[in-house]
């Protein structure tokens, strides 16, 4: 099978600069020939259009460049589509959070031409359920879900004309331990599923990850991997704007990725908010490349 990676360098969602050189950490980290050696083709579509944060409006304090991340994630979905109705697996490089607007929206409309459903996996320290009504930040890449399953500002909500992208009951979040007050009942109200690091504690990855696949794949015709690198732990992962203590070790972060591909339902992947600024060494870029090795079949034996 052939892989599209397109890269979507955008900081204007994240609280702090330096996300948008996550692409080319990835790159660097060597992705692209390490996916050919898993017997992949891959074609690098190289990095969609991202207005500059120094020439950009931030507009509304509770959403800040809402106009300029829309259109970087019009652009991505309409990528996405088209390499996805090419047959190919689209894989998408971030940049903050903000990007899985695009990607995600992309999918469900490529799935959506065939009357088929798109689930989520989304991996994520965070649920990014926020509106601009709950944002404490006014961060974009705090709202991506939300506005995937139809709630939030139009331009992100409506891609090509419709809300919701997907449907709540297929979206399951996984890794969960920071959420805003104001944004808790969104996340409850909303039906999606929630398994919070005490649930891995409590149950075991394994059985954590075998129900979000049930979940995701429930009626759907395949399942999209949010991968959000402050979901692994910040001794594994330092290079991310907003670390939080308590995510998921170096191991689980790997059997995560192996229990999806062992399911082969997985149609399309992203890797975001790696800061190559706040990272040592390209560490947490090099993760990520492991991680979308393991997501993409690698095995030990
Ligand atoms: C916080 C942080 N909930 C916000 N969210 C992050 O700004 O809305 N998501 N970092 O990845
Ligand atoms: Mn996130
Ligand atoms: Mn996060
Ligand atoms: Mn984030």
């Amino acid at each position: 099978q052939t892989i599209a990676i397109l890269g979507a360098p955008l900081d204007l969602g994240a609280g702090r600069r330096g996300v948008d050189m996550g692409p080319s950490a990835l790159r660097v980290a060597n992705l692209n020939a390490k996916l050919v050696s898993l017997g992949y083709k891959v074609e690098d579509l190289g990095n969609v259009f991202v207005s500059q944060q120094e020439s950009s409006r931030i507009g509304a304090a509770h959403a800040r460049y809402l106009k300029p991340i829309a259109a970087t994630c019009v652009e991505l979905a309409h990528k996405v589509e088209r390499a996805a109705g090419q047959g190919k697996f689209p894989l998408v490089l971030g940049g903050d959070h903000s990007v899985a607007v695009g990607t995600v929206s992309g999918m469900a409309q490529h799935f959506r031409k065939k009357k088929q459903k798109l689930g989520v996996i989304w991996l994520d320290a965070h649920t990014d359920m926020n509106t601009p009504d709950s944002s404490p930040s006014g961060n974009v890449h705090g709202m991506p879900l939300a506005c995937l399953v139809g709630y939030g500002p139009k331009p992100l909500t409506h891609l090509y004309g419709y809300a919701p992208k997907v449907d709540a009951k297929n979206v399951v979040l996984v890794g969960i331990r920071d959420v805003d007050l104001t944004e808790r009942p969104i996340v409850k109200q909303s039906g999606v599923r929630v398994f919070t690091m005490r649930d891995i504690d409590e149950r075991g990855l394994r059985s954590v990850m075998e129900e979000a696949v049930m979940i995701a794949s429930q009626g759907t015709a395949g399942i999209h991997i949010s991968l959000d690198m402050d979901g692994v732990d910040p001794d594994e992962a330092p290079g991310v704007g907003t670390p939080v203590r308590g995510g998921f070790s170096y191991r689980e972060a790997h059997l995560a990725m192996e229990i999806l591909s062992d399911s082969h339902r997985v149609r399309s992947m992203e890797v975001v908010e790696v800061n190559p600024v706040l990272d040592t060494a390209n560490r947490t870029a090099l993760l990520g490349v492991e991680l979308v090795m393991s997501a993409m079949g690698k095995r030990i034996l």
